[in-house]
């Protein structure tokens, strides 16, 4: 990370940074991420369940290890969380160089990844406006010390293909990570007062605070939209996933066997990995 992009990721809660994957990596994940909704559509309804604490109603896939709950109608979305255990293509996103020099600029201490989903938005949908402050909850603040920028929970956004803001863009509100009061607004991100649609192109990533107001502008086109979506916080934050959320993150035996320790380490919130 740049002292260009600490100074605008500090300034607006998140940067978009051009060209983080190469082209055959895009086309390898979106490969990966097609057979992966595929599979997950068959199975939407089967059991087992898992009904996350949050409230939605997952299936938890026992061939494949990833956790899903949604619908493919319109105006409806599909979220695939825990994809790692589903296809090793995911793997090149483990302990990635690029991505762990900028979570090193912004989280202190041994991050760990808290959240892994694959969103799929079908026509018609909107991501509604979340993050900002939340008197109520405080595990996402953003912050800033002598040690520079100590986030709680960020997220990396990867696109594996161009979108648009018709295309559904993901959207923020820049410098709301620094703002002290409940957002008055409701959650339309196409309404929301100076929320910004990012438009980027396949293999750009956004990085961004979890504290930032952010959504998911309506998709209006007719390109579904699909983005890989990965968190990382102090290593001591269990899983943000929804189907297990303030759990121990679901990773399955055989994805731990094919990782080496540093992989390993990112999934074991208060261990270091065996020497
Ligand atoms: O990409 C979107 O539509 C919304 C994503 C989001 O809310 C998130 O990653 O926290």
């Amino acid at each position: 990370m740049n002292d260009t992009e600490r100074y605008e990721f500090d300034r607006q809660g998140y940067i978009v940074i051009d060209n983080m994957l190469d082209s055959d990596t895009v086309s390898s994940l979106a490969a990966a991420v097609d057979e992966l909704e595929a599979h997950a559509l068959r199975n939407l309804e089967a059991p087992p369940r898992k009904v996350s604490p949050w409230g939605p109603d997952y299936h938890r896939n026992p061939d494949l290890g990833y956790h899903v709950d949604g619908s493919n109608a319109e105006g409806k979305t599909v979220i695939i969380e825990d994809f790692w255990n589903a296809d090793e293509r995911f793997d090149v996103l483990v302990n990635d160089a690029r991505t762990m020099d900028y979570i090193g600029g912004i989280v202190q201490g041994r991050a760990t990844i808290n959240n892994s989903e694959i969103r799929i938005r079908y026509r018609g949908n909107q991501s509604g406006s979340h993050g900002g402050m939340r008197p109520e909850n405080q595990k996402y603040r953003y912050g800033f010390n002598a040690n520079g920028i100590d986030c709680m929970m960020v997220r990396m956004i990867y696109f594996i293909h161009d979108v648009s803001r018709d295309q559904g863009a993901f959207s923020v509100v820049p410098g709301t990570h620094k703002t002290n009061l409940p957002c008055p607004y409701g959650g339309d991100p196409d309404e929301e007062p100076g929320m910004v649609a990012l438009e980027v192109e396949a293999g750009d990533a956004i990085l961004f605070t979890e504290n930032l107001r952010h959504g998911g502008v309506t998709n209006r086109s007719g390109q579904v939209r699909k983005t890989i979506h990965v968190g990382y916080g102090p290593y001591w934050m269990l899983s943000q996933n929804q189907a297990t959320m303030d759990e121990l993150p679901y990773v399955t035996e055989s994805t731990f066997a094919r990782w080496d320790d540093d992989q390993r380490a990112l999934f074991k919130p208060w261990h270091r990995p065996r020497s």
